[in-house]
């Protein structure tokens, strides 16, 4: 908690920490575009280590580090296949087609997850008339979705058809040590899946900025060009790799506090209503309300809570995402709870 303010719009919102304003404060550094920044190098070498990769690359955003990923294994005029509800799709300005020329073909599935079923029976070779499928994409945890963990079994079954009709893939991984921590199954184990992965520091794991792309060196290579294309060059950015690299070394286990308070949350939102919550899709560091049984629009709801000193998004829509992270504790779940109990049952 900050300022006296409960903040559960995003896993984004977390300060720096004490550990990683020194880091930074003291982080050796060099200019990046010429390959010079030691801090740098070595959280990427650290991060491709740890995703069983060849090569990383620093990105300044999530969004960016997919941006680069698909751009690299894509040629205009390609076509992606994706969830319905995947982050690149929805909440990244277009940014496939406007920068890459990529065409989109959305797959559905519970829990955002695609099946490998589907996955085969969607890929096609491209010809004078179809674009080609270049890429399938995966995200894990998915946002969406709610947090929900891409199940293993699944992207084993999907990189097997990959390969097979020699199709990329691609895992947003902006949230993968959260399904690592959930299930005890190693990042790399969903890395292995794909040919590009990309996870963040700025969300769960709690550095301020930056995001990492882990693949072979070769795609690195072009990714390293197409994110000067986008002008993500950063020069001395070791400053802030060196917070990233606190993020990573010591931010990983302590998601499972994160998740245990989404757990809480979701139970203490259940004893407002049977409905507010569907418990089983609570996997990580997520939880949807469903406002449909209390009759209110987010919007209020969150102006409402907003008063109270609890920060929420307030969509217009019938649910609302609360989001678990390093700054909030159980005493602000409690906290959070009350207010909710009091804004919820308040009479229009
Ligand atoms: N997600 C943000 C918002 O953009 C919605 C959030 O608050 O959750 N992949 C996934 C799965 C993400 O959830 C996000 C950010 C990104 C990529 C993009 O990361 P950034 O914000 O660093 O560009």
């Amino acid at each position: 908690m900050h300022d006296g303010l409960i903040d559960l719009r995003s896993d984004t919102v977390t300060r720096p920490t004490p550990a990683m304003r020194r880091a930074m404060a003291e982080a050796e550094v060099g200019d990046d575009v010429f390959g010079d920044d030691p801090t740098i190098n070595s959280l990427q070498e650290a991060a491709a280590a740890r995703l069983g990769k060849e090569a990383g690359l620093y990105v300044p955003t999530g969004s960016m580090g997919n941006q680069v990923a698909l751009g690299a294994l894509t040629r205009p005029g390609d076509e992606v296949l994706c969830h319905t509800d995947a982050h690149f799709l929805n909440y990244e300005g277009g940014s496939p087609a406007v920068h890459f020329g990529l065409v989109m073909r959305q797959l559905s599935g519970e829990g955002g997850t695609i099946r490998a079923d589907d996955v085969g029976a969607a890929i096609r070779a491209g010809n004078d008339h179809n674009p080609c499928t270049a890429v399938v994409a995966m995200e894990n945890t998915h946002n969406a979705a709610g947090g929900r963990i891409f199940p293993i079994d699944e992207a084993r079954s999907i990189s097997k058809v990959c390969r097979e009709r020699e199709v990329g893939a691609h895992i947003d991984g902006a949230r993968i040590f959260n399904a690592e921590v959930a299930t005890g199954t190693p990042a790399a184990e969903w890395a292995s899946c794909a040919d590009t992965v990309t996870f963040c520091f700025s969300k769960g794991l709690g550095a301020p900025v930056g995001s990492m792309v882990c693949s072979t060196r070769e795609v690195i290579t072009e990714s390293r060009r197409l994110r000067k294309r986008l002008g993500g060059g950063m020069r001395q950015a070791g400053v802030l790799a060196a917070a990233a690299r606190v993020a990573l070394d010591t931010g990983v286990e302590r998601l499972a506090e994160d998740h245990a308070n989404a757990r809480r949350l979701a139970e203490g939102l259940l004893e407002l209503h049977p409905e507010a919550v569907d418990l089983d899709s609570v996997e990580t560091n997520m939880v949807y309300l469903n406002l449909s049984p209390f009759s209110k629009p987010g919007t209020q709801v969150s102006d409402g809570l907003r008063s109270r000193g609890i920060l929420t998004l307030g969509s217009p829509g019938g649910a609302m995402r609360l989001v678990t992270h390093r700054d909030v504790d159980g005493d602000d779940i409690e906290r959070a709870l009350g207010a909710l109990r009091t804004v919820l049952a308040e009479s229009d």
